[in-house]
């Protein structure tokens, strides 16, 4: 039977539609229910107008009718109201970025004192370029003598009451200047965030505008401290990404494979679990079992960390980790931290999926817990994927139901990868933007939101930038919509534009740029400021541009405050929760370009989003004189 319209409308994803009419035939929900139960959904928590921050409250104001209350209690206005919320969501994004730097951070520790099990130094060109960041001397040391005090010098800037963060001075000369003249240079990450907190609590800072700054600070912190930290050390423990295949999509599940899916977003827990999966006496447990092997896959960003390092397929973005689960073919879905919904636990009681939370900091309702620790880490993994072996004997043969769609892939630019194309100089790539053959660089990322077409938002948007010769760098579940549309092979040039079509097939690379996962935009980051520095220039005078097409997180926030405070301009493709406040609207929109030289601009329709990007790498074309 072919599936109704109405589940036709959730996504463009060819897996999705039969399993939502398998969820529908087993009477399971999943988000997209939850969301049409939900409905109507709070006008006011839409706005952005509800405040819970003391206890006289809850407060709301009423923008929809003239008698109702215009104040909170304490007499917080919605500019107030609206701004406190936002920068709280803020200080959660950056704290989740900023956090998983840390847990690298710890790594890198232990690996330097020898007390990690089963880490190494892989990269140690990365190292030796770090600590020359720092300032580290290098010269006739162990690369494990130089890794503890790279490791102490990046632990110290979480907690730095005084000073900048040492890779905000990545950025172009001009733009520190700038954030310095405002006072959003940030200090310790920490520091800032908890700074947010204080000033959101009652009675303290009640200048939306104020509130904002602080809100960017914050944000600069996470995009060039915590998510670069996080980034960089990543590499230096499990390799710098170069190009490598891989595939993507719930095709990558294998009907007579023991299936295990790691979901989350650090690479500690992932590639510890990629070393045990792959040990030949796990395989032999398996054979044993009566399976021809093992099968691993990635979900969200923990799927692009593992895919861009060794080509371990993707089986999906945000929104497909429930319906992974309904393919009934999976054996364990291994998890850490963030975006994983807590849905997982009961939908997991529903087959024989074992479902296992390994983070101290993250449980959930019907889960198995098998805490995770560096220090014994290929150990607690060989112990975690053999629960996984062991659990095919419990699978339901007639409830397996694998969708045969996957997609190949290139992924793996890193801005280093990115440069070595380039045959080692950003000159090629400068000529070819200055020449018009690519008219400007877009950063595609972030989440789904069944709030938006699954994939469309994504995949709309950057069919309309490479038409337009725009070259996309994707990360997060943007990235994971690309590869699964086929747009990350360099055949995908077919579908640009002659002149960036040209330059993909002289290069041999696709025209959207896989360059990792959502802490891995601090590699856009980078690579602007490197475009920006050999052209003298700041980031804002940049032919550049952002776009978070289905955007959901907290996250998400934080990324775009801090690509906007970098000097991006950037297209939100789902409403954020601030319409409820004429300033803060104002401010994020428009005044912000006076400010940082860049705003937002929220537009639902995906091609549209990409015209006002196009149009905007017009204006600053024009302004650079090319
Ligand atoms: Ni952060 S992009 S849902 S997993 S934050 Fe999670 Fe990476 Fe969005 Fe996707
Ligand atoms: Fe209400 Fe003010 Fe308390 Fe918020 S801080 S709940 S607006 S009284």
């Amino acid at each position: 039977m072919a599936p109704n319209e109405d589940i036709l409308e959730k996504s463009i994803d060819p897996t999705v539609a039969p399993l939502l009419e398998r969820a529908k035939e087993l009477n399971i929900e999943t988000a997209w229910d939850r969301l049409e139960a939900m409905q109507p959904q709070c006008g006011f928590g839409e706005l952005g107008v509800c405040c819970r921050n003391c206890n006289m409250g809850p407060c709301r104001i009423s923008p929809f009718d003239d008698a109702g209350p215009k104040k909170g209690i304490c007499g917080a206005t919605a500019d107030i109201i609206v701004a406190r919320n936002i920068v709280r969501m803020i200080a959660a994004g950056a704290a989740a970025h900023s956090d998983h730097g840390r847990d690298l951070a710890h790594t890198l520790l232990l690996t330097a004192e020898g007390k990690s099990g089963g880490y190494e130094i892989k990269d140690t060109e990365k190292l030796g370029a770090l600590a020359a960041e720092y300032g580290i001397d290098t010269a006739g040391r162990t690369k494990e003598a130089i890794a503890l005090d790279l490791a102490k010098a990046i632990y110290a800037e979480f907690g730095k009451q005084e000073g900048p963060l040492q890779f905000t001075r990545r950025a172009p000369k001009q733009r520190v200047a700038l954030w310095q003249k405002l006072g959003i240079d940030p200090r310790g990450v920490d520091r800032e965030i908890v700074e947010i907190m204080h000033r959101t609590h009652i009675g303290v800072d009640n200048d939306p505008v104020n509130l904002i700054l602080q809100g960017l600070k914050a944000s600069i912190a996470d995009g060039w401290g915590g998510s670069t930290i996080a980034t960089e050390i990543s590499d230096v423990l499990f390799g710098t990404p170069t190009p490598v295949r891989s595939e993507a999509n719930l095709g990558v599940l294998k009907e007579d494979q023991v299936n295990i899916i790691v979901h989350g977003h650090e690479p500690v827990l992932s590639e510890m679990i990629m070393a045990a999966a792959s040990d030949p006496a796990m395989v032999a447990r398996a054979q044993k079992a009566g399976a021809t092997g093992i099968n691993l896959s990635g979900l969200c960003c923990t799927g692009n960390e593992l895919s861009m390092r060794h080509g371990i397929p993707m089986a999906g973005n945000f929104l497909q980790q429930e319906l992974a689960v309904i393919t009934g073919a999976v054996e364990a879905m291994i998890v850490d931290v963030q975006c994983i919904m807590p849905s997982l636990g009961p939908l997991c009681e529903c087959f024989h999926t074992k479902f296992i939370s390994t983070s101290p900091k993250a449980k959930f309702p019907g889960a198995v817990h098998m805490e995770f620790h560096e220090e014994k880490a290929l150990e607690i993994a060989k112990e975690i994927v053999s629960v996984a072996v062991d659990n095919y004997a419990n699978r339901v043969p007639e409830k397996v139901f694998i969708p045969s769609d996957k997609t190949e892939c290139m992924v793996g630019f890193s801005v280093e990868s990115v440069l070595k194309a380039l045959g080692g100089t950003l000159d090629p790539l400068l000529d070819a933007i200055k020449s018009g053959a690519i008219k400007g660089i877009a950063g595609v990322v972030g989440c789904n939101n069944p709030k938006i077409k699954h994939d469309h938002g994504h995949v709309a948007l950057v069919e309309e930038l490479i038409k337009n010769n725009v070259l996309v760098a994707s990360t997060g579940c943007n990235a994971i919509a690309c590869a699964k549309r086929g747009l990350m092979l360099p055949e995908a040039a077919e579908m640009a534009g002659d002149g960036l079509k040209a330059v993909c097939q002289a290069l041999g690379i696709p025209p959207v740029l896989h360059m990792g996962s959502c802490v891995d935009i601090s590699r856009i980051l980078t690579f602007c400021a490197a475009v920006a520095n050999a052209l003298g220039v700041d980031i804002s005078d940049l032919p550049v541009a952002g776009a978070a097409p289905e955007w959901m997180s907290e996250k998400a926030v934080s990324i775009g405050a801090y690509v906007v405070s970098s000097g991006i301009f950037t297209v939100l493709g789902t409403v954020p929760q601030v319409l409820g406040s004429p300033v803060v609207t104002e401010v994020l929109t428009s005044t912000a370009n006076d400010v940082v030289g860049a705003a937002f601009a929220v537009e639902t329709d995906p091609v549209k989003g990409a015209d006002l990007m196009i149009a905007h790498m017009d204006e600053k074309r024009k302004a650079l004189g090319i």
